[in-house]
């Protein structure tokens, strides 16, 4: 008998300020780095950006009556830096906390949880020109401030908290890719950024404590659950290289307050570790999490790489089948497609059994309760004459990959809660606004008067009868 989802399960949807807000300098908002990136050509798909977005800004409160009347239970959602602290740190810009208050009292209004992220990414750019934002240890200080005005100003009313969001993808796209804002390609700035972030993070969750002793705090990290292509013993150790490299290298450090050696001891041989002073490792010892947050979208299957073998390359970002390239790192693994499982048009496995695999696996090594806080199905919507979207394609992700939530939980799984990518139509950072994710449609033709419209999806009222029945459905 398989068993039920918890009562308290927290039922959600999750976003991102750049994604969501718009109003890029309303109020005395500052540039964040993303708004700066997206001028420059080339950098986004048909240069998209997220100056107006969806307009959550302006249009919070008819979003946070859809969400009442879906039923949801909790609402993630990130603060934008910039907007609190206009040039990174200083005094708090009053209008930027209000902003944040109204939309949380909203939600408290209407029973819904609100779970805040910390940071998803949009970095004020001041600190960026001044120190060369995550790449300095000017900006522990900094995050640290800005993360106490929150705790201090929010932490009697929001109870779940966000601290990074996805450093292992970002800064993987930052500083490896260069495909996110500062685009550098460099490996050895990629671990030392990564110190860092480490650090702030570790930092914010050890003041989190003294603050909002009463909360529940974690990172949220995009978990790509590693699969070897074969059972050839080379292709296993490219599995568990990628395994060490690409998930637990964080994880751990995260979980245990403590980098895991055997890839430390690789990457000083490579010469691209970062330096570690005396003192550091206790700060992330002192900092450790009280859950995981997983962004799940895929599996990711793994092959050997020689050592002049392909390196990290760009991502599908046009939604053209088949166009993503292999990736990787010579000498330790590179991806392929895994033929056992189908792909969305921008090559992303779709795999609910990977979900719960990746539960397990992070439960038994990490022995920490486990919050999804997204995952989700990208694609081309088609708004009908009748104004209705038929995302069935949707539906049947969802359904199945909570079902693998269950079966998570019936193998032991502590699952806290499902926050579904996402709830309206967002910006996708690198993939403009034809990528959509949400159970609620955003109509984004500027000579209609209409523009910005929100229309309920089918999703929209099946995710309502799920979280009605508890997830029975
Ligand atoms: C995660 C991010 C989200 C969101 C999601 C979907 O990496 O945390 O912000 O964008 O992925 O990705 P994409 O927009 O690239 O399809």
């Amino acid at each position: 008998e398989r068993k039920p989802f918890p009562a308290d399960f927290l039922w959600g949807a999750a976003s991102a300020a750049y994604q969501v807000e718009g109003a890029w300098d309303a109020d005395g908002k500052g540039p964040s780095v993303w708004d700066i990136f997206t001028r420059e050509p080339g950098r986004t798909f048909q240069g998209s950006n997220g100056e107006v977005a969806v307009d959550h800004y302006h249009r919070f409160e008819e979003d946070v009556a859809l969400m009442a009347e879906m039923g949801l239970k909790a609402y993630r959602f990130s603060v934008s830096w910039p907007r609190i602290f206009p040039t990174g740190r200083g005094a708090p810009n009053e209008a930027g906390l209000a902003f944040y208050e109204r939309l949380i009292d909203a939600l408290r209004a209407h029973g819904i949880e609100p779970v805040l992220t910390l940071y998803h990414w949009d970095l004020p750019q001041a600190l960026q020109d001044e120190y060369g934002g995550w790449e300095s240890r000017r900006i522990i200080a900094d995050f640290e401030h800005y993360c106490v005005t929150l705790f201090q100003r929010f932490g009697g009313k929001v109870k779940w908290w966000v601290s990074l969001n996805e450093q292992n993808y970002n800064l993987t796209n930052a500083y490896q890719l260069g495909t996110h804002p500062p685009a550098v390609q460099d490996r050895k700035r990629f671990f030392a950024a990564n110190h860092v972030a480490f650090l702030a993070n570790a930092t914010v969750i050890a003041a989190f404590r003294r603050h909002v002793p009463d909360g529940h705090i974690g990172p949220s990290f995009a978990y790509s659950p590693a699969y070897p292509a074969s059972c050839d013993p080379a292709e296993l150790l490219a599995f568990e290289n990628a395994e060490e490299f690409t998930n637990h290298w964080w994880l751990g450090t995260y979980c245990f307050g403590r980098y895991p050696r055997g890839t430390l001891a690789w990457l000083r041989e490579t010469g691209e570790a970062p330096e570690i002073m005396p003192g550091d490792e206790a700060i992330l010892r002192a900092g450790t999490p009280d859950f995981v947050g997983i962004n799940y979208y895929q599996t990711l299957t793994y092959t050997t790489n020689a050592l002049d073998g392909v390196t990290m390359q760009r991502i599908n970002t046009t939604g053209e089948k088949g166009t993503t390239p292999s990736s990787g790192v010579p000498g330790l693994y590179r991806t392929l497609p895994n033929p056992r499982v189908e792909t969305t048009n921008w090559d992303w496995a779709i795999d609910p059994v990977g979900l719960r695999i990746g539960l397990r696996r992070l439960s038994s090594r990490y022995a920490l309760p486990i919050l999804i806080t997204e995952n989700g199905l990208g694609e081309f919507d088609t708004l009908t004459e009748d104004e209705r979207v038929h995302d069935d394609y949707r539906i049947d992700y969802l359904r199945r990959h909570i079902e693998a939530c269950r079966d998570g939980i019936s193998d032991g799984v502590q699952l806290l809660g499902y926050c579904a990518w996402s709830f309206t139509d967002i910006l996708s950072w690198l993939n403009g606004y034809q990528k959509r994710y949400g159970f609620v449609y955003v109509d984004r033709d500027e000579h209609d008067p209409r523009d910005l419209r929100r229309v309920r999806k089918d999703s929209f009222y099946w995710y309502r009868r799920v979280i009605a029945s508890g997830g029975v459905d």
